[in-house]
């Protein structure tokens, strides 16, 4: 729910393991930037450490992947101080996008209710958080002129968060290349989405012809091994990150951070440069359409597996519907296929979990506006199913579960099937179905085993998905997992 609202969530639990149960998110929404407010109750301190039941060390549980915790106090003499915590930790929920945990200590009677509040929370007004145009701008305005090739990556946005004219004028410039992931939400035809599919197999002159003098990113985590490695090898001569809150050094080059929106950025800088004149986003937008014609070549021949599913349900997706992708191989084959501009696209990429995927769209379904379908595969379904278990189900949520009997992405990985006992400890092979969790949760189930159905069922599933009327649905896809992994490896020497 606060992936899409974009303010602070409630969470509120008992004491003990309940809020340990939490931690999978809390770490998520601290990567990803997400307002989360945990609200624990916990036993009064004399209860602790001392053998009384469902006792934990609560105070600081989240250790370094909170932004703050106010370990509140019982007592009467507690009251201002039990306000200013909690008020220093909603304020920081909103001003820096992240998780904070209220510890509560109580002593029995539990269950009663009181006439007046222990506590009136101060109202004191967050703090707008800062935006700071780079003091060296003139700096970085030269730079950036006098560089024929310069390279921007876009990880993880939310939808509409660039403004067109800004997204227009980085198209326009010759010697700007802009890599987006899946992720970014941001489309253009001179940009390259697809970046796997453009660098796989480039040969070491090829990168060094890639290899840009300056590295602008933004947004957050990016999915691409591919690209990581290749920046981390071919290191640009500058790096800058625009973000207001952080900037990682993902490619052990970061130069500058912009402390500051994109938006706000490029209203500055970019009125102050000039378009150069370069072969650079040519060149490689030739490359790029090159290999998109063998992709749709490929796509025509191959049989059915993991890859022609992903690439039949990406070309069907309806307009204005958000994806919900899981992590893993789900998120990487998305990145492959072209996705409609009028799709949202959002994954848990902060920690990369596959424990989330579930709960993180059925609250997105909920406190969204647009039908919402989870893209997942059968690991991360299973082991986040209880998700379903909520009162809050939306008719507008849908799940594609890619049954793969495991975890495919470990056949993809180099290295990891040649390893003995693969099935069992890599793959962690197994024959569940939903078929029988849509029977407890009431949702209505589809099945597919073959290309011709895949085709008939995805039809009558997106045809259906403005229905309000509908209950929620899963169409769980089985394909075969000795086939996908040798159709995806032959995809990429196909296409180059
Ligand atoms: C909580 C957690 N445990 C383990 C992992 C490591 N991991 C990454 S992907 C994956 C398997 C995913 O399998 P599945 O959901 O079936 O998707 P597939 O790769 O088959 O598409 C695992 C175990 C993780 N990311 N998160």
């Amino acid at each position: 729910m606060a992936q899409q609202i974009k303010k602070p969530v409630a969470l509120v639990c008992s004491s003990g393991s309940a809020l340990l149960n939490y931690f999978p998110a809390v770490a998520e929404a601290f990567y990803s930037d997400i307002p989360l407010v945990i609200l624990s109750a916990d036993r009064p301190e004399e209860l602790l450490e001392i053998g009384d039941g469902q006792t934990i060390q609560q105070e600081g549980v989240y250790g370094k992947h909170i932004l703050y915790n106010a370990n509140c106090k019982e007592g009467n003499d507690e009251q201002v101080f039990n306000e200013t915590e909690i008020n220093i930790a909603l304020n920081t929920a909103l001003e820096l996008n992240g998780p904070v945990h209220i510890n509560l200590p109580f002593t029995e009677p539990l269950y009663s209710t009181v006439e007046k509040l222990d506590v009136n929370p101060q109202n004191v007004p967050a703090r707008t958080v800062s935006e700071e145009i780079p003091e060296n701008l003139h700096e970085l305005v030269a730079q950036w002129n006098n560089s024929s090739k310069k390279m921007i990556l876009v990880g993880v946005l939310s939808p509409n968060s660039v403004e067109e004219k800004y997204i227009d004028a980085l198209a326009k410039d010759e010697s700007v290349l802009v890599f987006t992931e899946t992720t970014s939400n941001l489309h253009h035809k001179n940009f390259i989405p697809a970046i796997d599919q453009l660098i796989t197999s480039l040969d070491e002159e090829d990168f060094k012809a890639l290899q840009p003098d300056i590295l602008l990113t933004f947004g957050g985590m990016v999915v691409s091994k591919r690209i990581k490695k290749f920046l981390r090898n071919h290191k640009p001569k500058a790096h800058w990150h625009v973000d207001a809150k952080k900037a990682y050094d993902t490619y052990f080059s970061l130069s500058q951070h912009i402390k500051t929106t994109p938006n706000t950025f490029f209203k500055a800088f970019l009125p102050k440069t000039k378009q150069v004149s370069s072969p650079y986003q040519h060149n490689w937008l030739a490359s790029k359409n090159k290999r998109t014609t063998l992709h749709h070549k490929y796509i025509s021949t191959v049989p059915y597996s993991d890859f022609k599913v992903y690439s039949e349900i990406f070309k069907y997706l309806p307009n204005n519907t958000q994806i919900q992708v899981a992590n893993s191989a789900a998120i990487r084959y998305a990145q492959l296929f072209d996705i409609p501009s009028a799709v949202q696209v959002f994954c848990n990429r902060g920690t990369s979990g596959i424990d989330g995927s579930v709960s993180t769209a059925v609250g997105a379904a909920y406190a969204s506006q647009l039908p919402t379908v989870l893209i997942t595969g059968d690991l991360s379904f299973f082991y986040d199913s209880n998700g379903l278990w909520n009162n809050y189900i939306s008719s507008n949520f849908k799940i594609i579960l890619i049954n793969n009997s495991g975890g495919g992405i470990f056949r993809i990985l180099p290295g990891a099937k040649d390893t003995q006992h693969f099935n069992q400890f890599f793959e962690t092979r197994h024959q569940l179905t939903a078929q029988h969790l849509c029977k407890m949760y009431d949702f209505e189930y589809l099945s597919v085993n073959d290309e011709t159905t895949l085709k008939e069922r995805l039809n009558h599933f997106f045809s259906e998905i403005n229905s309000s009327s509908e209950k929620p649905k899963i169409l769980e896809v089985f394909t075969p997992s000795e086939v996908n992994d040798i159709v995806l490896s032959d995809y990429f020497k196909f296409i180059n």
